[in-house]
């Protein structure tokens, strides 16, 4: 049975693939697991129903028969050990690229989100001009530190893996920032993930869903 994945009906980064779903398509994509979207309106995702799923009334969930999971990361852990293809087999690799999947989402992804946040929601305060500048230091640190350990290889820790998918989510939400163009290496290393197959397959499929819902009737 083909699990089951909630998404935004109509997702406010107008398809751009930043909502959350997208690492769980993206994952389930390099595994070779066919899913189904259940489709969601805002008012839906803070209904029961859906809070029965998601405590936080967000997307994504995941269903697969009685199992139901929330946060992303989680989501994207479970289908790589569920499956071959996004964790190594020996034990100390794969501690490591597990070890970087929360690096992507502890360490890297809460700069990149207050950040985001500030530009969307708090450039109207009067103090917005000053935070501004304070926030884009903390990124650029988080960058940096990764640009040095990134050096010149293609992935984190080796092969591909459910580290470099998550890692690779949370720095596409710099895109337009300006601040990735700095780091000539990570940025190479999102487009190389951007490149991969499953990555088109999970993005176009999620961009579907946004053309159709705003070209509706
Ligand atoms: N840490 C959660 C964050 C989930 C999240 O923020 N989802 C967003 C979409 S990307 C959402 O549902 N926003 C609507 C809301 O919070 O009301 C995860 O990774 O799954």
């Amino acid at each position: 049975m083909s699990p089951t994945i909630t998404a935004f009906k109509l997702s406010p980064d107008r398809g751009k693939g930043l909502a959350r779903d997208m690492p769980v398509r993206w994952a389930l994509e390099e595994v070779g697991q066919p899913y189904e979207v259940r489709l969601l309106s805002f008012d839906e995702m803070k209904e029961a129903p859906h809070r029965a799923l998601h405590p936080f009334g967000q997307i994504p969930t995941y269903e697969e028969g009685d199992l139901a999971l929330f946060e992303s990361g989680a989501i994207v852990f479970h289908i790589a050990q569920r499956h071959a293809g996004l964790l190594p087999d020996d034990a100390a690799a794969r501690a490591r690229a597990i070890t970087w999947m929360f690096a992507a989402l502890s360490t890297v992804e809460p700069p990149i989100v207050e950040r985001s946040m500030a530009v969307l929601m708090e450039r109207d305060r009067t103090w917005f001009e000053a935070r501004l500048p304070i926030l884009e230091d903390r990124v650029r640190n988080r960058l940096s530190e990764l640009s040095r350990r990134l050096g010149d290889a293609d992935w984190l820790e080796g092969e591909f893996s459910a580290g470099d998918l998550l890692m690779v989510s949370v720095l596409r939400r710099l895109k337009g920032s300006g601040l990735l163009e700095d780091y000539a290496n990570v940025s190479a290393y999102v487009a190389r993930g951007e490149a991969r197959p499953a990555y088109k397959r999970a993005f176009d499929d999620q961009l579907a869903v946004f053309t159709a819902a705003s070209s509706g009737p």
